[in-house]
């Protein structure tokens, strides 16, 4: 693990990591597989070009696709095994080169693009995305709804908590996303408090921030999926997101446009035929100013 992201711009941009023994950068001779997420920074961008990404190593391209100009990026992990490429003990070097695909073009305006958590899977060594752990929600004296009974839950259903649960991947508009708390600021764990919406706080829920999308893995096993969504109290009146989820991929729900004025939607979602479940925000069409997306009470009910 490098970092948990790098801006970059068109363009012409190229990341490098080498085998330098600066504190930045690990040993890589250490190191068996190298992961990235990227995406634009913006979305939607009319006016922006393609990009063209190259992943190099040991001056070798190993790798090349295209960033559609149309789409937010891939959200999708890029994974790359030492081993396929002649250097089981590690490369030298791997870089990440982006070039804006239209040449002629000279209006790099909407070309800001985030490699998102560039990641070196190590000897001896996890990644902080490996070793970021649900932690305990804060003790909270004021009321809080409990995850209501679940009226169709046969004796053999359990309820289970998305923050409990281990994130299969995961994208956040300003640092990562929080468990149990409210985003807070840049930086891990700085939560102010539970997750409130409208007044109400939650014991357990997902403090997130536009534009950002989480997944974990049903297996299958899980029939019901339900939430208290809304702009956090932390926001007052200001924010917009919308909040949806999908199955595998398929929309499943879609609040359209909630502001920071507006009550807790509930939302209670069919997730019987569903492996991989997504929730994700968005930044509702402005911009990305005060949007604190919280997930309150965010549950599946499973078999046990
Ligand atoms: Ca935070
Ligand atoms: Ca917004």
């Amino acid at each position: 693990m490098f970092t948990n992201g790098i801006g970059v711009h068109a363009p012409v941009n190229e990341v490098r990591w080498a085998n330098t023994g600066d504190e930045k950068n690990q040993y890589l001779y250490s190191c068996s597989a190298f992961s990235f997420k990227i995406a634009y920074a913006y979305y939607p961008a009319p006016s922006r070009p393609d990009h063209i990404v190259t992943v190099t190593i040991d001056n070798k391209p190993v790798d090349s696709f295209i960033l559609r100009a149309n789409t937010r990026g891939s959200l999708m992990e890029n994974k790359y095994s030492f081993a396929d490429y002649g250097t089981a003990y590690g490369p030298h070097s791997i870089s990440l080169k982006i070039v804006n695909a239209n040449p002629s073009d000279s209006n790099n305006a909407d070309s800001h693009i985030n490699i998102i958590e560039p990641k070196l899977i190590c000897r001896d060594q996890l990644s902080s995305f490996e070793q970021a752990k649900p932690k305990a929600g804060p003790s909270q004296p004021a009321p809080s709804p409990a995850p209501t009974s679940d009226p169709v839950a046969t004796p053999t259903a359990v309820t289970k908590f998305v923050s409990d649960e281990p994130f299969i991947d995961e994208q956040n508009g300003y640092g990562p996303i929080e468990r149990d708390t409210n985003i807070g600021d840049r930086a891990a764990g700085d939560g102010t408090g539970p997750v409130r919406i409208g007044g109400i706080a939650y014991d357990k829920g997902l403090g997130m921030h536009s534009d950002g999308q989480v997944s974990i893995d049903l297996a299958g096993r899980c029939s019901r999926f339900q939430s208290d969504v809304g702009i956090d109290d932390t926001a007052g009146d200001n924010g917009s997101v919308t909040f949806r989820v999908l199955g595998d991929g398929v929309l499943l729900t879609d609040t359209g446009t909630l502001r920071g004025t507006d009550a807790a939607r509930q939302l209670d979602v069919d997730v019987a035929t569903v492996t991989k479940l997504t929730l994700e925000v968005t930044h509702a069409g402005d911009n990305w100013d005060w949007d604190h997306a919280s997930w309150g009470g965010a549950r599946l009910t499973c078999a046990a």
